[in-house]
């Protein structure tokens, strides 16, 4: 995803076709080199990285979870990303991406302010298996089978003040570990935020593996957020921290472009982009152009959280 004064890129990603997914622009030797570089290279790197969470996976599969489409193949998702930490490319490269050791901070207005080794947080917490569909406002879509634990199980163990009203996410700050975050295009950290009434929907999920095994680089390792009710932007990756704070965040995106990429950012079909429609969708992998929907499918576990917001916010970019 874009911001406007690269016009000639969003046109690219918008109207991103099966072509434009499989045969890339550094041909196929470049394609089976990320691929493998996601799956077989940590291993050469585990004295440095050693993850004694392997073990838990695959986790047992919630079955309230289902889909209305196949899966999409695991090749398929993790070699069209958006982490541009790493590229603006989606065929991209995250091997710089250092995993262990690695602290999680939870703080701000609450009275269990901790700072978590990663290890410890995802032994602590209750790990399941989940169905998602995924919707990125670009007009791609894909459906994952992710692990991890609900959202609410965290916010419950940091125990929030009643003050607090929103709950902040930020990604790592490390120009040598990810080439991207050199450029001064993007005001880096990555930040997302959720209101705490988001934060507690059952819906909202802590992912920490995906596809019966310990996350993927590419797909935001250790730890990264699934909301598939909001478009993908929300679902920040490689999380550093999480403050629970009283005035409402401003996004990386939102800052950049807020009248693209706002704060609520719901998958509406009826909303269009400013630059494009939001109707439909490609599921990646295919050749579909399919019907999106409202809330991505999820209108029945969210609708309710949004019953109360002002009017004149807009619930939809
Ligand atoms: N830190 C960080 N998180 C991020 C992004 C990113 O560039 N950096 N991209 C977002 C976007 S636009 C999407 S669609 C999803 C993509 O997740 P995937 O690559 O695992 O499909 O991650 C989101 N989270
Ligand atoms: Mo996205």
């Amino acid at each position: 995803m874009l911001i406007k004064s690269r016009k000639s890129w969003d046109i690219t990603e918008n109207q991103a076709t099966p072509e434009h997914l499989f045969l890339n622009r550094r041909g196929l030797l470049g394609a089976g080199a990320a691929f493998l570089g996601a799956s077989a290279l940590p291993q050469f790197a585990l004295a440095a990285e050693e993850d004694i969470t392997t073990s838990l996976y695959p986790a047992k599969r919630n079955d309230a979870y289902t889909l209305d489409r196949p899966l999409t193949p695991e090749a398929a998702n993790a070699s069209y990303n958006n982490f541009y930490e790493y590229s603006t490319d989606k065929r991209l490269n995250a091997d710089k991406l250092m995993t262990r050791p690695w602290m999680v901070k939870v703080d701000g207005m609450v009275e269990a302010a901790k700072d978590y080794g990663i290890d410890d947080l995802i032994k602590s917490m209750p790990l399941e298996e989940r169905l998602y569909r995924h919707r990125c406002v670009e007009g791609w879509s894909m459906t994952i089978p992710w692990t991890g634990f609900p959202l609410k199980a965290l916010v419950a163990a940091a125990k929030p003040t009643s003050g607090a009203k929103y709950v902040r996410f930020e990604t790592f700050n490390n120009p040598k570990m990810a080439p991207g975050q050199k450029s001064p295009v993007y005001p880096w950290p990555y930040i997302e935020a959720v209101t705490i009434e988001e934060a507690m929907n059952d819906l909202a999920f802590v992912v920490t593996g995906a596809y019966g095994h310990t996350l993927a680089k590419v797909h935001g390792a250790p730890l990264r957020l699934a909301l598939p009710w909001k478009y993908g932007f929300k679902s920040i990756k490689s999380i550093v921290k999480i403050s629970f704070v009283d005035k409402r965040p401003v996004s990386l995106w939102e800052s950049l472009q807020a009248s693209e990429y706002g704060f609520w950012a719901n998958v509406n079909p009826d909303v269009p982009h400013p630059r494009w429609s939001q109707a439909t969708e490609t599921p990646v992998g295919s050749n579909d152009r399919r019907p999106t929907l409202l809330f991505n499918g999820y209108g029945e576990q969210v609708a309710s959280l949004y019953k109360n917001i002002d009017k004149s916010e807009n619930l939809y970019r």
